[in-house]
């Protein structure tokens, strides 16, 4: 039998309910430049527009809730406000005939009691200060706060916090979320042995630390549909708040994603390595772990050209996240497609500000005649 249709990088697939023109995902990118109350401005709807060119833009973190949010300046999907800032947004990316998820997050104890209601303070599993620093209103740093311990009663306040979310992504026009349960945010603390020393159901054995992860995923698979539901894991990454790893992360994320494959989501996206640093694919089985989900996989971290091209024409993956390259190429897809010189992202505009850094990348045509 001839084959007819291999997949390539450019070729369009389906996740989930989710139709992409190619198997290029625009991974989520925290850029900070929200205003005090996670509305986004206007900005937004050009950043976004100008990389619709993606398959698949996964939207940076947005906080579920007040209590959610780590970081100032980052954007919120809880408020009527939030709904009518995102909705220009999505629309913006559909007439340009791309596909957004938006990537819901809490980041439990990776925050301050500046950025919290009344100045209340984080929450987390366990009592466990982070370390490392996070921006403020201010534009100071500071360590994160000590968190308090969630108790076991408060649990489906926050799963509520999550549909309420979830709905509000519809409302704006989304074409599905991504639940972020990476980098050492709340999901995370409670999946890791090293931050969640709880002894109720919500802690202790892989069950139960898993528990409140897969709880909030059947949540916001209840609004959604499992198949417009993905889900972002990061086994080998430290931060946020200088987290020490899981004491065995192929075992705990193997029983973790055993349980995500029988939900029936429309994506498992992987962090191969530490968040921001080289892909390390080959210090842990992603690929073991993608076969027990048994769902369609996205890869990231520090794909190159042909490490992308190779882990769709081999199976290896069905869509390849890329984060950094996207913030200096707009136009990424059709740079990977020609094999054209990448422009490199200025670090210094990563986060905060305004248009400088954020809006103003070319795409080849426009540095070619500009
Ligand atoms: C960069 C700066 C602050 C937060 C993550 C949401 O690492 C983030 C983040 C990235 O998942």
């Amino acid at each position: 039998m001839t084959m007819t249709s291999e997949a390539t990088l450019f070729s369009p697939t389906t996740i989930g309910k989710i139709q992409v023109a190619n198997r290029i995902a625009m991974a989520p990118l925290t850029r900070s430049r929200a205003d005090r109350n996670g509305v986004h401005t206007p900005l937004a709807i050009e950043y976004y527009r100008q990389r619709a060119t993606a398959g698949l833009i996964i939207t940076e973190a947005t906080n579920i809730s007040r209590q959610g949010r780590g970081y100032a300046f980052t954007p919120g999907i809880y408020t009527e406000a939030h709904v009518d800032a995102w909705r220009p947004v999505t629309d913006a990316v559909h007439e340009a005939g791309g596909k957004i998820v938006c990537q819901l997050w809490h980041v439990g104890r990776m925050s301050h009691v500046d950025l919290q209601e009344n100045g209340a303070a984080p929450v987390a599993p366990s009592a466990i200060q982070a370390g490392e620093l996070i921006f403020l209103e201010t534009g100071k740093q500071a360590p994160p706060s000590m968190p308090r311990a969630l108790e076991t009663d408060e649990i489906p306040g926050i799963l509520e916090d999550y549909k309420n979310a979830a709905r509000c992504a519809m409302e704006a026009g989304f074409d599905g979320v991504e639940v972020h349960s990476a980098n050492c945010y709340l999901l995370d603390q409670f999946v890791r042995d090293s931050t969640n020393k709880r002894t109720d159901r919500y802690g202790g054995s892989l069950e139960n630390r898993t528990r409140f992860p897969v709880e909030v995923i059947s949540a916001v698979s209840e609004i959604w549909g499992p198949d417009r539901v993905g889900v972002r894991l990061s086994p080998l990454t430290r931060s946020a708040g200088d987290t020490p790893l899981d004491s065995d992360p192929q075992k705990t994320y193997g029983f973790y994603v055993e349980r995500l494959g029988k939900l029936g989501l429309a994506y498992l996206h992987c962090i191969e390595g530490q968040t921001r640093g080289d892909n390390a694919a080959s210090a842990f089985d992603f690929k073991a772990l993608h076969a027990i989900f048994g769902g369609k996989y996205i890869a990231n971290n520090s794909y190159s050209r042909e490490m992308a091209i190779e882990a769709i024409a081999s199976g290896y993956a069905e869509m390849v996240a890329f984060g950094r390259p996207f913030i200096g190429n707009p136009d990424l897809v059709e740079r990977l497609r020609r094999n054209a010189p990448l422009t490199e992202p200025n670090h210094a505009t990563f986060y905060g500000g305004a248009a400088a850094g954020y809006t103003d990348y070319k795409t080849l045509g426009e540095s070619v005649t500009g």
